[in-house]
């Protein structure tokens, strides 16, 4: 009997052991658009999505554009009938989100250079990123240098690689991968990082830049975070430190503007989870020391994915920053320069009318509080087709858009 017993409890102790290393599967969940065409047909979607606690990739912006959303698939069939029924038109954007987890990420593809240099064929995981920051140390020794900002809670460093061609200059700050599975953000820091170590001294537009600013990319501000999307949860959002009941904090919610305000949540389950005060969490703390260190920023970027939007302050107010004009005529610059490349088509304006309220977010602290003029929150690619599963082929193309619309930026102030 005891025998038994003891046998059984080792067998549940080993199943939950297996359960627990598991990494989450995505089989058989779909990623639909909504498109709800009145008030009310909105308020139904935001029910069902509240009811069954679906993560929501996009948000409507406004009447007839559409909701994404990540649908499991216990679900789907009573959502669709619940949609049908009000006569609400859906469609399916990624009909098994697996199979498109499965074509990205651990063992799928060979990278295409040695370890340690860059390559924007493939995305990277955080290890390899930062054997690709010590290897451009290595390489431009007098023009790269690295420094750690925090470490996170899991005891990993948040690394900044510095890009300066000597004397202190005003600072350019770029930041990647707050959000732990917008990839495309990462890999972009990244492709940056190349175009100005390797076109210092033979490209005359990037040797006039580090001429003339510095530049501090952080390639992964959340790098539990993102590690944790490599190993058991491609679509993890948050950090990884642990509240009651529930893991993580939205690092974008814990910034020390308006904190706890329109657009967050106090429960430790949600994704939009502000945690427990501002700047609890080690990740944002770190970007406030290192932007609060620096003499002279001129301008902060932070790039997130997805919707293609560049936006200015403010997200916990509709109030628009006292320089809310001049933000908005930098912005436009950089979307015109963005779009001559590829013609991605892009939105700007202030995060509150163009995507929607949220407190507590980087770049409404860095320009209320450490007072840089020009702050710029970047949604990349894409619309929704791919959404955070952005194919490996689009790294480049999102990489020479993107610097070509910071550049523009920058040289319109
Ligand atoms: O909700 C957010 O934090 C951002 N959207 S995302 O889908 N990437 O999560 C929008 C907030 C705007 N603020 C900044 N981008 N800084
Ligand atoms: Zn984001």
């Amino acid at each position: 009997m005891v025998r038994a017993a003891m046998r059984l409890s080792v067998v549940l102790v080993l199943g939950l052991a297996v359960l627990a290393s598991a990494a989450t599967s995505y089989h058989g969940y779909k990623v639909v658009s909504v498109w709800p065409k009145t008030h009310h047909e909105s308020w139904t979607v935001q029910q069902l999505v509240n009811g069954w606690e679906l993560d929501q990739w996009s948000s409507s912006r406004g009447l007839g554009s559409p909701v994404d959303l990540l649908l499991p698939p216990k679900l789907t069939k009573r959502f669709l009938a619940a949609l049908s029924q009000q006569h609400i038109h859906v469609t399916v954007k990624i009909n098994d989100v697996q199979q498109l987890i499965e074509q990205q990420g651990p063992g799928h593809k060979r990278r295409s250079t040695l370890p340690g240099t860059f390559d924007h064929t493939v995305y990277h995981n955080l290890g390899e990123i930062y054997s690709i920051l010590d290897g451009a140390v290595a390489a431009f020794p007098h023009l790269v240098s690295l420094y750690t900002a925090g470490t996170t809670y899991e005891g990993r460093d948040i690394r900044v690689a510095k890009v300066s061609s000597g004397e202190p200059k005003p600072v350019i700050w770029i930041d990647c991968g707050i959000h732990a599975r917008e990839w495309i953000s990462s890999a972009t820091c990244q492709y940056i990082l190349d175009q100005l170590t390797s076109g210092y001294g033979s490209d005359g537009q990037v040797t006039d830049l580090l001429d003339t600013y510095d530049f501090h990319i952080m390639p992964c501000a959340n790098p539990d975070g993102y590690n944790y999307t490599w190993n058991e949860d491609r679509l993890w959002r948050k950090n990884r430190s642990p509240h009651t009941l529930c893991k993580g904090v939205d690092c974008n919610r814990n910034f020390d503007s308006d904190f706890g305000g329109a657009g967050t949540s106090d429960i430790p389950c949600s994704d939009l989870y502000h945690g427990p005060s501002a700047f609890s969490e080690r990740e944002s703390a770190a970007v406030r020391d290192a932007v609060l260190a620096l003499d002279d920023v001129a301008m902060f970027y932070s790039l997130h994915s997805y919707a293609q939007l560049w936006m200015t302050p403010y997200g916990y107010t509709t109030d628009l920053p006292a320089n809310y004009d001049e933000q908005v005529r930098v912005a436009e610059v950089s979307v015109r320069a963005l779009e001559a490349v590829h013609g991605t088509q892009y939105q700007y304006g202030n995060i509150a009318d163009i995507i929607y309220m949220a407190a507590g977010g980087s770049i409404d602290w860095v320009y209320d509080t450490a007072k840089v003029p020009y702050t710029y929150g970047v949604e990349l690619r894409d619309q929704g087709e791919y959404g955070f599963l952005l194919p490996e082929d689009q790294i480049l193309p999102t990489g020479e858009e993107t610097w070509a619309g910071i550049v523009a930026g920058i040289n319109a102030i």
